[in-house]
């Protein structure tokens, strides 16, 4: 709060507890607002997301859809999320998550060497965030393709779209990195069958949303030994409820919603800038399309 006084220092900024005359809102800046909030705020004019993914929001019985929701691009995620990637991609690489079971298993065993070049890494979502984990990837000189709904051109980069697109993408890749927004088009979108397009012995990462990945398949496709680990960040239902057996399955790592945190001083300036734009009348950046989701 003290930042966003300080970013807004001509703009009266009221938290839940101090709320008075409500009938007065009209920005809200949340992540997740209690349920019936916007209905009691006649006079909002927008909603600012601290993130990057708006599913949420968008799902908000009492958000009128005639409210912009504008929702933080990059802001420091960017980087998180290719490290994060990177991460999984580079112990692929490296055997870590096989050399992790030999150890528990007491095993001394070398495995052929793996370079880079060699590693087919595929990144479903070239957006703000996908874009930058993308080109990160490409640096460390994987080879890199990427998927969109849109044609995309990224340097080193082979770039699908569509459902064709993706075939051929999960076909070759040996690392899946999902990092796509949920939205009605994309829930769901990893699959059983999907999975299955994955050549013998690859990974998958989700750090997008968990509803985009059917976690029995996975899991399924694990426990057969077709796909040799998983990485992931996003579950169907957060927290990941205690009974699932993804927390103790020996291929599986798995964190909190960790992959890509916001950032308070990045997520202030440029929720400050952009509610300066509006007050000047200019058009704010980062607006939310609702009739594609995102
Ligand atoms: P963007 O909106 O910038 O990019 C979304 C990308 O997904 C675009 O490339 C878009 O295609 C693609 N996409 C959307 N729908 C489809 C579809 N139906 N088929 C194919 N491609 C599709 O989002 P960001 O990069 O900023 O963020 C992506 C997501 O990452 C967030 O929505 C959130 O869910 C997740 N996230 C997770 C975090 C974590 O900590 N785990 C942190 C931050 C974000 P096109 O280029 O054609 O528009
Ligand atoms: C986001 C997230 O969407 O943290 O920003 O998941």
């Amino acid at each position: 709060m003290p930042l966003l006084r300080a970013a807004l220092p001509a703009m009266p900024v009221l938290t839940l507890d101090t709320l008075q005359q409500p009938e007065q809102i009209r920005y809200v800046i949340t992540w997740g607002p209690p349920p019936g909030l916007f209905a009691g705020l006649p006079a909002l004019q927008a909603v600012f997301a601290l993130g990057a993914g708006v599913d949420k929001l968008l799902l908000r019985p009492d958000l009128p859809a005639t409210v912009p929701i504008y929702r933080l691009l990059d802001g420091g995620m960017a980087q998180q999320m290719a490290e994060y990637v990177r991460l999984g991609v580079l112990s692929y690489q490296r055997h870590m998550d096989i050399y992790r079971r030999q150890q528990a298993a007491g095993v001394w065993k070398m495995l052929p060497p793996r370079l880079p070049a060699e590693v087919r890494v595929g990144v479903l979502g070239m957006g703000e965030i996908g874009s930058a984990v993308a080109q990160a990837l490409v640096a460390d000189g994987y080879q890199v393709s990427g998927w969109s709904r849109t044609p995309r051109q990224l340097a080193g980069v082979a770039s699908y779209h569509g459902e064709a697109g993706l075939g051929e993408m999960l076909a070759n890749s040996d690392v899946l990195a999902c990092v796509l927004p949920s939205t009605p088009q994309t829930q769901g979108l990893l699959d059983a069958e999907r999975l299955a397009c994955l050549p013998a012995g690859a990974m998958v990462i989700n750090a997008g949303r968990g509803d985009l990945l059917d976690e029995n398949a996975l899991l399924a496709l694990l426990d057969s030994g077709h796909l040799r680990a998983a990485q992931l960040d996003v579950f169907a239902m957060e927290p990941l409820p205690a009974n699932s057996r993804l927390w103790q399955h020996p291929s599986v790592t798995l964190t909190p919603h960790i992959a890509a945190i916001t950032l308070r001083q990045q997520a202030v300036s440029q929720i400050a800038a952009n509610l300066q734009r509006l007050q000047a009348g200019l058009a704010a950046e980062g607006r939310v399309l609702r009739e594609r989701g995102y």
